[in-house]
């Protein structure tokens, strides 16, 4: 049976701002304030998307969640019409629109954690979306991401849907950002990697080890499948707030920075244990600093399998413009290893907020029988690609600033848009104002 990865990008929302949310995220807090381009950055978005289809590997997307999301507000007493609860939030508590208005959801590496068929007692693919519980505006994403993915992906006898953990920040769980899947080919038996943080001196980590146990329990990952390694301190403490701004796998290949885990010997000697026949190629902290490797993102990569055993990686243009990291990058790219093709791509508009392209995509492995059961509304195809780019320029601002959340205008714009993007790609009542 032949299994592939599919990649799931947030097709990014019309809301996209630089509201400064994100504690520890070094570039969401520098770009606070500024004034985003909600239509440049959907269109980077999807022209990253046309990239990776492009090399012939099948692309699928997760809608916007319903922005501004009016349900959270009535549950903190705001009540009325649709107009007067957001009236209200303005005149008293005015820090909670831009929690409600984020287009955080883009980032759908943290939408959830993936267990393909080929690692599961039963056979199916596993999906457990992440409570993103340390920060307001992304732990709100949980539950609408957990109806989205249940949406597309809704055939029982292939796919089976756990809730996100409970108990908040003590179950603190960022998905996929911090999750690898080792294996020779992608329909081989894996063994995972869960990363996980403890508090650093200058910020707090996101993902707990007891969450990560928790998801391999979930999918019933045997000890010898799963592997459990700290996030040096080092790095949370420079900004790499997820493992994936420090490192990315695919297949047998480790792509990562010398000190992306703590005690990074004893840690890579764990891993070349568990998975025999790993690959390692390691950015030396003398060659890419920590600080070029976190204001580029160069390991914020899409490693992809194009062809055979070669690789293709997709990297944020910031890393081109960094001569340390585009030399670091040369020198991979000539050497004696699988990544064999370097692809630069626009992702500025994101990467303001700190989302390269691997923080925009969700991997999924799926056989063609699991492809062929969930919703093919969600994969995309030429013809697509032009119709969203239409539908981007058509409804989307070209400057949005926080202090526009007050604006009524914008309510009745979203509203607009999504229901339009419903009826293209024939999502039936996707969000709750349709019902
Ligand atoms: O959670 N930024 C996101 C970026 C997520 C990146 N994802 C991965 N590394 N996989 C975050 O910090 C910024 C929002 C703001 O400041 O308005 C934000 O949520």
């Amino acid at each position: 049976m032949t299994h592939r990865e599919v990649n799931f990008d947030g097709l990014i929302g019309p809301t996209h701002n630089y509201a400064g949310l994100s504690i520890g995220n070094l570039a969401s807090s520098t770009n606070q304030g500024l004034i985003s381009n909600p239509r440049a950055a959907a269109l980077q978005g999807l022209a990253k998307m046309r990239a990776v289809h492009a090399l012939g590997i099948p692309q699928g997307f997760l809608p916007p969640l319903q922005r501004p999301d009016l349900g959270v507000l009535r549950r903190l007493g705001f009540a009325g019409s649709d107009r007067q609860c957001l009236d209200k939030a303005a005149r008293d508590a005015p820090d909670l629109l831009a929690n409600i208005y984020s287009a955080s959801s883009m980032w759908t590496a943290n939408a959830a954690t993936i267990a393909p068929s080929p690692d599961t007692p039963d056979g199916k693919v596993h999906f457990l979306p992440a409570n993103l519980a340390k920060h307001f505006h992304r732990a709100i994403e949980a539950p609408a991401t957990a109806s989205a993915l249940r949406h597309i992906f809704n055939d029982p006898s292939v796919f089976v849907h756990h809730p996100a953990l409970p108990g908040g920040v003590h179950f603190g769980d960022e998905g996929a950002a911090n999750h690898g899947r080792f294996c020779n080919d992608h329909w081989g038996r894996a063994t995972h990697l869960f990363v996980y943080g403890k508090d650093g001196a200058r910020f707090p980590a996101r993902q707990r080890l007891c969450a990560s146990e928790a998801v391999a329990r979930a999918f019933s990952l045997t000890a010898d499948r799963a592997v459990f390694l700290q996030q040096s301190t080092a790095a949370l403490d420079a900004g790499a707030f997820h493992n994936d701004v420090v490192s990315v796998v695919n297949n047998n290949v480790l792509f990562t920075h010398e000190q992306a885990f703590e005690d990074q010997p004893a840690a890579l000697t764990r891993l070349r244990a568990a998975v025999p026949d790993l690959q390692i190629i390691e950015a030396p902290a003398s060659v890419v600093s920590l600080d070029d490797a976190i204001s580029t993102y160069l390991f914020n990569s899409q490693l992809l399998t194009v062809a055979g055993d070669s690789m293709a990686l997709i990297l944020p243009a910031e890393s081109q413009e960094n001569d340390r990291v585009r030399t670091f990058l040369e020198y991979v790219e000539a050497g004696d290893n699988p990544i064999s093709q370097i692809i630069y791509q626009d992702v500025r508009e994101s990467m303001r907020n700190g989302g390269g392209p691997a923080c925009l995509r969700l991997r999924v492995v799926l056989s063609d029988a699991e492809r062929a059961a969930m919703n093919p509304h969600f994969l995309l195809d030429d013809e697509k690609f032009t119709a969203l780019e239409e539908w981007v320029s058509t409804h989307y601002r070209d400057r949005l600033h926080p202090d526009d959340f007050a604006d009524p205008a914008l309510l009745e714009e979203c509203f607009a848009a999504l229901d339009a993007l419903t009826t293209l790609l024939h999502m039936g009542a996707f969000y709750g104002f349709q019902h």
